[in-house]
């Protein structure tokens, strides 16, 4: 393979090297983060003072962890650090999971933010004869700005095309011959039913590439992607509470996710006990952000499950891969007293052939049980009006997941089409079951 680095020098830098820098950043981190009103606060309780109270690496565990909480409480300028009129950018979470929080940025925050955007991008083998379709929602959501910031330092044509509106999409593609893509997996999908609805010739366009995130996915859904659409999937990883995109990414080996290191510190951690894990144990990812001033922000519980890759990437980059993000500690759904994490049902459903491209996690209440309802579109290729062929299906899809997670599902099954789709990151769970 012939790989292409943004910046070898530091994609490539020996693991010593690498570490001193990420001592040096940190200090300099802790420095800015002692102008904030949190930190100062959170950090001289922890008897931090300065920087240089900061010596190695293990010193990081002197820091105490900031949840998504303490964000939210430090709501608007809690963790601004800088005079408000250096600020020049302001971005939000999406809120998946509550209030969203806010992140300020200034000039030279945008631009280290737009250098690793376009490392990310540079790296799966793009150049600036690309032309870039940034198929996700612009504004607050720092993956529409991000991902065409990162573009446009790369050199490609960047088309600023938002999400949705699918039709006007494969026009796009069509008229100025669109090469790589972004968007969620969850609509890349969608492209996909609605490429074979609307009669779009895969000749008609000239797509290869395509960076999935901003919610999780399976290995399965990839490779679903990658063979329905025949084009290259890489997983791209990020958060606004760390910028946004950028954040770690997958080379053109496609195994695992390089977290930039020169950027962010990441530790895994046990959820309940706190306390660090070795690579190869799954668990929290805990992020430190090393190149932003205007907010800064250490040893941020992202809640996203993962673990560090023990080999090396045969890519030659040195900084370490991220496995999938399965999901959040706080996805975790609780059905009849067993947990059961989304991303087990989409492995599942996702790796049938016969399974459409979209399905839909519901769970009631029946009485004093809890139902788990799996509501799945078949293939194109499935005939709606044979059902024997439609119960068989039903029940080997119900039979899987009971082997998976133990619950018997009812699974219920819908034409290609006809469950909800969304434009930036999927719904795949509701729970109607009544909170009390
Ligand atoms: P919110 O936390 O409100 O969703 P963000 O827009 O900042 O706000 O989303 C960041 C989150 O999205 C991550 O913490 C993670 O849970 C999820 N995410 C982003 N990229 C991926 C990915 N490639 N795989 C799995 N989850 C992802
Ligand atoms: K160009
Ligand atoms: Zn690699």
């Amino acid at each position: 393979m012939n790989f292409q680095y943004w910046n070898s020098e530091i994609e490539k830098m020996p693991r010593q090297d690498l570490e001193a820098l990420q001592v040096k950043k940190l200090k300099a981190a802790v420095d800015q983060a002692l102008k904030t009103p949190f930190y100062k606060e959170r950090l001289t309780g922890a008897g931090i003072k300065s920087g240089d109270d900061i010596k190695t690496l293990s010193d990081l565990r002197k820091i105490p962890y900031t949840t998504k909480h303490d964000l939210r409480d430090g709501f608007p300028y809690g963790f601004l650090s800088i005079p408000k009129e250096e600020v020049v950018r302001l971005h939000a979470s999406s809120g998946t999971t509550g209030a969203p929080t806010t992140i300020y940025f200034n000039a030279g925050d945008i631009k280290r933010w737009t250098g690793y955007v376009a490392r990310c991008i540079y790296g799966t083998g793009c150049n600036k004869t690309d032309v870039f379709q940034n198929m996700i929602t612009y504004g607050l959501f720092t993956g529409g700005l991000g991902f065409h910031q990162g573009g446009e330092e790369v050199g490609m044509l960047v088309i600023p095309s938002g999400s949705g509106n699918t039709t006007r999409q494969f026009r796009l593609m069509q008229d100025f011959g669109t090469t790589v893509v972004h968007a969620t997996p969850s609509f890349l999908l969608h492209v996909e039913s609605k490429m074979k609805e609307e009669g779009v010739s895969r000749d008609s366009i000239k797509l290869r590439k395509a960076f999935a995130g901003a919610e999780p996915y399976s290995e399965d859904t990839r490779r679903r992607i990658e063979e329905l659409l025949k084009i290259d999937v890489y997983n791209s990883y990020g958060l606004s509470e760390m910028n946004g995109p950028g954040v770690a990414f997958e080379c053109q080996c496609k195994s695992g996710l390089h977290l930039w290191e020169d950027g962010y510190i990441g530790e895994i951690i046990d959820p309940d006990t706190l306390e660090p894990l070795p690579d190869g144990q799954t668990g929290e990812l805990v992020l430190t952000c090393l190149c932003r001033e205007a907010t800064p922000i250490l040893r941020y519980r992202t809640r996203d499950l993962s673990s560090f890759y023990t080999d090396a990437c045969a890519c030659g980059r040195t900084h370490r891969r991220l496995r999938r993000i399965t999901g959040r500690t706080d996805d975790m759904l609780i059905i009849n007293g067993v947990n059961v994490f989304p991303s087990q049902i989409e492995e599942v459903v996702m790796a049938m052939k016969e399974v459409g491209n979209n399905y839909l996690i519901v769970l009631e209440k029946e009485g004093v049980l809890d139902r788990l309802i799996v509501k799945v579109e078949v293939g194109a290729n499935v005939f709606m009006d044979d059902s024997r062929l439609l119960n068989a299906l039903k029940e080997k899809i119900r039979k899987t997941l009971q082997a998976m997670i133990t619950i018997n599902p009812k699974v219920e099954l819908h034409e290609s089409g006809a469950l909800p789709v969304s434009e930036g990151k999927a719904k795949r769970v509701q729970d109607n079951r009544p909170k009390d």
